[in-house]
């Protein structure tokens, strides 16, 4: 399987997250992407290659044109009120407040996260944009015929819905390259998403629409990040109606619980009748994660991976997270390995 991957994903790095109260070292760190690299070319997984240009017309299909503005502009609006140091929200339009873009750049940062846990810093638009690129051209690799393909993604994008950022995403990568398989003529695209978190932004990009299931695994919005999507009673609204799925499940969920929700949910995928599947291949589910509460172990990403080759698919490969550093790249790639029958 070949491997898109970008140097630019450097650009972007948060020195400190707000995490627990506390401004910690941010954990969604460049030696994530860095460690999946060496571990793609460790078991020659296949060639990498650099992204190619689309530019921000497919990036418009899913995000709306005053926010992707808005993250074009905010470091240069964040610097010119003398601060050389990462940006982040304070303040957020919740019920009875209005929502109205401010002027002020505080005030846009607000308007456009839902929260302060993701830094913006000098280089996010440069990254977040080849991010972009990066699963455009992992797209590109299935149109060409390829039966995969892995995105090599970061920052990661399924938390960031059409008009805001968050959870260290900024473009939903994921997102913007189903839509692209739409536009190329697929009639049908389903994005499975595997990450320890909801893809909150996912699911909200594709919840009214039939054309684009979407399921997820993830810990339950009752005890876990982020907290206000992901139950599963959000099956999809007007003609998107059964096309989304969610699986929460309680904190300490170990692989057996796990697994029978990957089953559940790649059946429904194949009732639907995807002509491409998308998966966001976070591995924040394994168990020495430092931000989560599954308990998955590095050999059970084998079986993910024969999982999801067996609803027999053209898959794309999407990273998102996973922060448990030493074994993100074993983890990640046994998926990809699992697909490809290399258990
Ligand atoms: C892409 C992705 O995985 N984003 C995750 C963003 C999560 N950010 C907030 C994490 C809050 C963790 N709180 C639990 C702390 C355990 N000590
Ligand atoms: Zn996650």
């Amino acid at each position: 399987m070949k491997t898109v991957y970008s140097e630019k994903h450097k650009l972007h790095h948060a020195k400190l997250e707000l995490i627990n109260g506390q401004m910690e070292p941010a954990v969604e760190m460049p030696s994530r992407a860095e460690t999946v690299l060496e571990r793609v070319k460790a078991v020659g997984l296949g060639p990498v290659s650099g992204p190619s240009v689309h530019g921000l017309g497919p990036v418009l299909k899913v995000h709306d044109a005053s926010y992707v503005g808005f993250l074009e502009k905010a470091w240069d609006l964040w610097t010119a009120e003398g601060r050389d140091y990462d940006a982040l929200p304070l303040v957020w339009p919740v019920r009875g407040l209005r929502q109205i873009e401010p002027e002020h750049i505080d005030g846009k940062l607000s308007y456009f996260s839902f929260d302060a846990g993701t830094p913006i810093t000098a280089g996010t638009w440069e990254a977040a944009t080849a991010a972009a690129d990066v699963a455009l051209s992992g797209a590109d690799e299935l149109h060409r015929g390829a039966t995969s393909a892995f995105a090599l993604c970061r920052p990661p994008g399924h938390h960031a819905a059409a008009d805001f950022y968050g959870g260290y995403c900024f473009l939903n990568n994921a997102a913007i390259a189903a839509q692209s398989f739409i536009d190329a003529g697929a009639g049908r695209v389903a994005v499975l998403d595997v990450d320890y978190h909801h893809g909150n932004g996912t699911q909200a990009i594709f919840y009214d629409r039939p054309d684009v299931f979407f399921a997820s695994i993830h810990g339950d919005p009752r005890q876990e990040y982020p907290f206000f999507l992901g139950y599963e009673d959000e099956t999809g609204a007007g003609a998107g109606e059964g096309c989304n799925a969610n699986y929460p499940l309680r904190w300490g969920s170990g692989f057996d619980v796990w697994r029978a929700a990957l089953e559940d949910a790649c059946k429904k995928i194949a009732h639907h009748g995807p002509e491409v599947v998308v998966v966001s291949l976070g591995v924040d589910t394994f168990e020495k994660d430092p931000i989560s509460q599954f308990k998955l172990k590095s050999d059970d990403y084998f079986v993910i991976g024969e999982t999801i080759a067996a609803l027999g698919k053209p898959t794309l490969f999407v990273m998102e997270g996973g922060y448990a550093v030493a074994e993100i790249g074993i983890n990640a790639v046994n998926v990809l390995l699992g697909f490809e029958g290399r258990r």
